[in-house]
């Protein structure tokens, strides 16, 4: 049936109404609002206004009802836009949900800790001889630290290698040698092998203690084994590592699980024994840079190894100790601050 121009107005405005609710929910900022009032609420040819013009086409007696529906549609309109309007205001004035304005996530790259480059250093050198690599507990028993090594329960040679003590008659190791111990209760000789790790000392942190550093122990036991074999070995090692002229020499000295016992000396790469106020060799032209010694018997004999069949030489040296000298670092503290300014400098050497 055709529609009365009534039923026509009325239509039309139900359609208006429809838009406006449809324009309403895809509106997403305040410029997208400007374009919803021009284009319902325009002067000229606002949907309102246009449907205000037909109002005159109206039969007069319809006018008065038609009218009402535009006020009302207009005043909806309105209504709609003030909410969307609110809305978008809030939304603006939120801060956002991330703050844009902070620097991004940064991932610096890391790089070898100079201990553990100066630690491979040194096996390279020892596998190449054919020694092997092992490594055993940090958390160890009085027997194997202290015992096994020659040093009885209460004897003063365990002061210079105190340490913390753990529940249950347990310590932290004070030096890689219980790994010996227990590679020589397994394995009966020849035995030719190396154990890098780290040990612990009741010591206050300065430049030259620390609590905790990392050791490189040594150890061959064989038939015929002399400290002839032991110097060669040593002297092969550490002019392999620093350079090939190095002077070294060998001092007497004391150890409980060896004997006789040796420091090694190098001469001062700093001064080459030209510098009487050297402030890393204090002028003696020498330098401290490890220790060793035939292994004693006794030690032998509390593994079951017959010290009249076999005979062998041990050594040991603290890595931290060593790379100072090699990197002329003054101070062991910041090998373990975890400050990357300070590990990056020893990348490339
Ligand atoms: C067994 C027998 C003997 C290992 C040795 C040294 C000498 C030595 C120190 C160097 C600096 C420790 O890091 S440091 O404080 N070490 O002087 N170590 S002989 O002798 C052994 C090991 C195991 C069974």
């Amino acid at each position: 049936m055709p529609q009365s121009p009534k039923e026509a107005f009325q239509a039309e405005a139900r359609a208006l109404r429809l838009r406006l609710e449809d324009a309403g929910r895809r509106a997403k900022n305040a410029s997208a609002l400007e374009d919803l009032r021009l284009e319902f609420l325009g002067r000229r040819s606002g949907a309102l206004s246009r449907l205000m013009a037909g109002l005159a086409s109206l039969p007069a007696e319809d006018r008065p009802e038609a009218g009402r529906l535009v006020n009302a549609l207009k005043a909806d309109v309105e209504d709609a836009l003030r909410k969307l309007e609110e809305g978008f205001r809030t939304v603006e004035k939120r801060p956002p949900a991330v703050d844009l304005t902070l620097p991004g996530l940064q991932r610096p790259a890391g790089c070898p800790h100079p201990v553990r480059v100066f630690l491979k250093q040194i096996e390279a050198i020892f596998v190449s001889l054919g020694f092997s690599v092992e490594e055993g507990p940090e958390v160890e028993t009085d027997y194997y630290n202290f015992e096994a090594l020659n040093f009885p329960l209460h004897h003063p040679a365990r002061d210079d290698w105190d340490t913390l003590y753990l529940d249950g008659g347990l310590l932290l190791r004070t030096h890689t040698s219980p790994v010996q111990v227990r590679v020589m209760e397994k394995q009966k000789p020849p035995i030719r092998m190396i154990n890098p790790g780290r040990v612990y000392r009741k010591e206050t942190p300065d430049p030259t203690h620390l609590p905790m550093f990392y050791q490189v122990e040594g150890l061959l036991v064989d038939e015929g084994v002399t400290f002839a074999h032991l110097k060669g070995t040593l002297e092969y090692f550490l002019r392999r590592l620093f350079s090939e002229k190095l002077k070294i020499r060998f001092r007497p000295s004391f150890f409980p699980f060896t004997e006789p016992s040796a420091e090694v000396d190098i001469e001062c790469l700093v001064c080459r024994g030209k510098d009487s106020a050297c402030r890393v060799c204090a002028g003696t032209g020498w330098k401290e840079i490890l220790g060793a010694g035939m292994v004693d018997p006794q030690v032998l004999k509390n593994v079951n190894i017959d010290p009249e069949k076999y005979s062998g030489w041990a050594f040991g040296m603290g890595i931290e100790r060593m790379a100072m000298f090699a990197y002329q670092i003054p101070d062991m503290r910041p090998f373990y601050e975890n400050d990357m300014r300070f590990i990056r400098q020893f990348r490339n050497k």
